[in-house]
């Protein structure tokens, strides 16, 4: 799991709009409409139930400590979306116990471990890698017009990558899944054709032929994973892995065809799926 830096995070909250903008016009959906994709839900009845559900956003000193910015950006996201979100003035335990004092409907709270929402009332928990490869399997269903019956290649089996290959599997997607560690991918797939009952995963070697894939969703921690060759003005890239493995080049290649951010849709996700 990459640790963001606050350089990495540091414009999300007024670009907001602009990045919704964007991802109207590359999938047809906003950032909460993605979200909602995502988790199965119909946008209108989140809606209805998000501007009165608060989240406590709670600063987490441990380990590498607080990220600057990190919490007021999961805030300014929330608030983007609708909900009533506030970053907690104290951090670790009494900025959760100050949740429960003031009576929140949820929290949301980072270590360097886990990135997790939780709902106060029922008690469920999201996680944001879980969530961030759901979204991101979801905008590439968006921008596919339907990834059914498509082949998908999923670079990265880690937990992100799972979650997006278990996303697109149930979108009925085709599945090549690659891995810097064979084993991993090799290990993935054999879950998933367990638990999906598929028999369409295929397992390629980094020196395979991976030229001919229109649909790509990358999910790893490093950087130029899809290398150029790999790319044509077709070519369709859903991108959770901080940092983005597409380089300049490639952006401009992709152009409208690339989705990347590093915190906006899987914040939505969960906040999504807290409220569901
Ligand atoms: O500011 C704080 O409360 C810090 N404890 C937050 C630490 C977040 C560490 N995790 C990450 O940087 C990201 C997550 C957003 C998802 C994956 N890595």
């Amino acid at each position: 799991m990459t640790r963001l830096k606050n350089s990495d995070i540091c414009d999300i909250s007024f670009n907001l709009c602009r990045y919704n903008r964007e991802l109207i016009s590359k999938t047809g959906q906003s950032l909460l409409g993605i979200a909602c994709h995502a988790c199965g839900v119909e946008e209108l009845k989140i809606k209805q139930k998000l501007d009165s559900f608060c989240v406590h956003v709670v600063p987490v000193t441990t380990g590498l400590g607080v990220i600057s910015n990190f919490s007021e950006t999961v805030c300014a996201i929330l608030k983007f979306l609708g909900f009533i979100a506030l970053v907690s003035d104290k951090p670790d335990a009494s900025g959760i116990t100050s949740a429960f004092e003031n009576k929140a409907d949820a929290i949301m709270m980072a270590d360097d471990k886990r990135f997790v929402g939780i709902n106060l009332n029922t008690k469920s928990v999201v996680d944001n890698s879980e969530m961030t490869g759901q979204v991101f399997a979801s905008a590439m269903d968006l921008m596919a017009d339907g990834i059914n019956q498509k082949d998908v290649l999923v670079i990265g089996c880690g937990s992100v990558g799972e979650a997006a290959a278990r996303k697109l599997l149930s979108f009925n997607a085709k599945l090549s899944l690659i891995d810097i560690n064979y084993n991993t991918a090799q290990l993935l797939a054999k879950k998933l054709s367990r638990a999906e009952q598929k028999d369409k995963i295929i397992v390629l070697k980094q020196e395979d032929n991976i030229l001919s894939y229109k649909y790509i969703l990358e999910a790893t921690p490093s950087e130029n994973t899809i290398t150029d060759s790999l790319l044509s003005e077709l070519t369709v890239v859903a991108s959770p892995g901080v940092p983005l493995g597409v380089s300049a080049k490639g952006c401009k290649i992709l152009n409208d065809h690339l989705i990347h951010d590093k915190l906006e849709l899987g914040v939505a996700a969960m906040a999504v799926a807290l409220l569901k």
